[in-house]
């Protein structure tokens, strides 16, 4: 008995169908907008001539890129069955074969305007599933030839086909898994999507930036930062996916009245918006893990104090939707600041990636002890009965923000004319303020710089100045001193675990 070159094929599509299957699955999963056939798709269409294009669209209306998927579905099925056969003789021209197919899928995502890393991940995912399936149906398909040729009359032949049959069956279970999870992942997604792009929410209005926050000068951020470039940080491999409909918030713990707030019981409330900077405690001296934006929410003041904090609760253990905690502390909670249960970011409800439908914002608190995205939970607590995310992997237990400064223009290691140079950045310390902002050049004396205006003292400040640089190499520090008088310290900490300090500086070359 011969096994047929047909086998090999059957292997190769198999394979090849795992593969698609997965990197689907975890284009959806990671929140990759398209799966790796999607992007290579779109390449071809935007290679292809406009007159074919208008063609096309004519010809298929809006199926177009169904149509031009399902063509290259067809392309792959081949090629897939190519690859098996080759495999049989051949397995470095089937593993070429497979490299080649993703090398195309990585320059497609390489033609998108913004790729991120994240992008790759699902056609990884799909090379190293063609790779495995296939290497594992060849390993049953050659001991079934052996058996066929007789080299082996130790095994029984039907014995040998059957295993290659249960492994050809596992690998398309496998595959209608990852069809099947790339489908309800990706309908949930965009399920939320849809409802964020449709809600309304009373009371919240556009961001408007303050006369005078804004120097306006190029490479200093911008005094606000757009939503879709604010940085991202979250432990969340999956990001949850809440329709407002389905949330709630559940305070209880040490209070008198248990509450729990629908999303409608929060939005009905009324609303407050301002200016607030958020940053990161992982954030180095110099570093970009900050954003400033025009927040809108319900100030948790007033529902914690419905709920009634009973006497000696401390802090508020916060958990969101996937599972992540931290602890903030009852006080910063309360106070006159403006912490809430933010619903918009900029003017627009927020971005699933930062917190849709509901997060916190506290003023003053780094985001790893406060800024809880997709907050579900909140129990009134004390500090000394809990430990959260961050807290259990060495992490300080109180979080407050530290001041700051950076210098953004000129940049470290830039080259500069020789004279009058503009240097100018960002400083922060919210919920206290910056007085001030200095520069020093080459160790000399601190010299004052210009403060843009700001709304309140939860949002970093633009400061500016000019310094005169004579041809070489020249060392320029920053240093901001708070609204009680204290000055930056330039003493050099970690990151790690309550937040870095030390003076941002940079080292420029001047030009003649
Ligand atoms: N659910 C959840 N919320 C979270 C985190 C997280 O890992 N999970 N990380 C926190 C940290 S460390 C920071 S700095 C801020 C960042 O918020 P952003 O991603 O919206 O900028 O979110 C905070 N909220
Ligand atoms: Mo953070």
């Amino acid at each position: 008995m011969k096994t047929s070159r047909g086998w090999w094929a059957f292997a190769g599509i198999l394979s090849g169908a795992v593969g698609l299957a997965l990197s689907y699955a975890a284009a959806a999963l990671l929140h990759v907008r398209e799966s790796p056939v999607v992007v290579v798709a779109e390449g071809f269409a935007d290679l292809t001539p406009g007159s074919v294009v208008k063609w096309a669209i004519d010809t298929f209306d809006k199926d177009d890129k169904k149509i031009l998927v399902l063509g290259i579905m067809l392309f792959l099925t081949v090629t897939f069955a190519v690859l098996g056969r080759l495999a049989r003789t051949r397995w470095w021209a089937a593993m070429i074969g497979f490299c080649a197919l993703a090398g195309v899928a990585v320059i497609a995502v390489l033609a998108k305007p913004t790729p991120s890393p994240i992008d790759f991940a699902p056609i990884v995912v799909g090379l190293l599933c063609w790779i495995v399936a296939l290497a594992i149906l060849a390993e049953w398909l050659r001991r079934w030839e052996m058996v066929a040729d007789g080299d082996e009359p130790a095994i029984e032949p039907m014995h040998t086909r059957r295993h290659f049959f249960i492994a050809a069956g596992a690998t398309a279970g496998f595959a209608a898994f990852g069809g099947l999870i790339g489908r309800l992942a990706g309908s949930a997604r965009r399920r939320a999507e849809e409802s964020r792009r449709l809600l309304r929410i009373e009371g919240i209005t556009a961001p408007d930036v303050p006369n005078g926050a804004s120097f306006e000068i190029d490479n200093v951020s911008l005094w606000q930062t757009p939503s879709e470039d604010f940085y991202l940080i979250d432990t969340a491999f999956i990001k949850p996916t809440i329709e407002p409909a389905d949330w709630q918030l559940r305070i209880h713990g040490m209070v008198d009245r248990e509450i729990t707030l629908t999303y409608q019981d929060l939005v009905s409330r009324e609303i407050t918006q301002d200016w607030i900077t958020l940053n990161c405690v992982s954030n180095e001296v110099g570093g970009d893990l900050i954003g400033n934006a025009w927040w809108s929410g319900v100030r948790l003041a007033a529902i914690l104090a419905e709920a009634g904090p009973q006497e000696g609760a401390d802090a508020v253990l916060q958990t969101s939707e996937d599972g992540w905690t931290c602890g903030t502390p009852l006080g910063a909670l309360m106070d006159d600041r403006n912490a809430m249960l933010a619903v918009a970011m900029n003017g627009e409800p927020l971005l699933i990636e930062h917190g849709f439908p509901v997060r916190t914002i506290v003023p003053g608190l780094y985001g790893y002890v406060s800024a809880t995205k997709w907050v579900i939970d909140m129990e009134v607590t004390r500090f000394d009965e809990i430990e959260a995310y961050w807290t259990g992997k060495g992490w300080s237990e109180q979080g407050p923000v530290k001041i700051a400064s950076k210098i953004e223009v000129p940049h470290d290691g830039d080259e500069v004319a020789a004279g009058e140079v503009v240097v100018a950045g960002v400083a922060w310390f919210q919920h206290t303020g910056v007085s001030a902002v200095e520069v020093q050049v080459d160790g000399g004396a601190w010299k004052p710089t210009e403060l843009a205006a700001t709304p309140n003292i939860d949002t970093w400040v633009q400061w500016r100045t000019t310094v005169d640089l004579d041809e070489g190499d020249h060392q320029i520090r920053v240093r901001a001193t708070d609204r009680d008088g204290n000055a930056q310290t330039g003493a050099i900490a970690d990151v790690l675990p309550d937040g870095a300090t030390g003076w941002h500086t940079i080292d420029v070359s001047v030009n003649a």
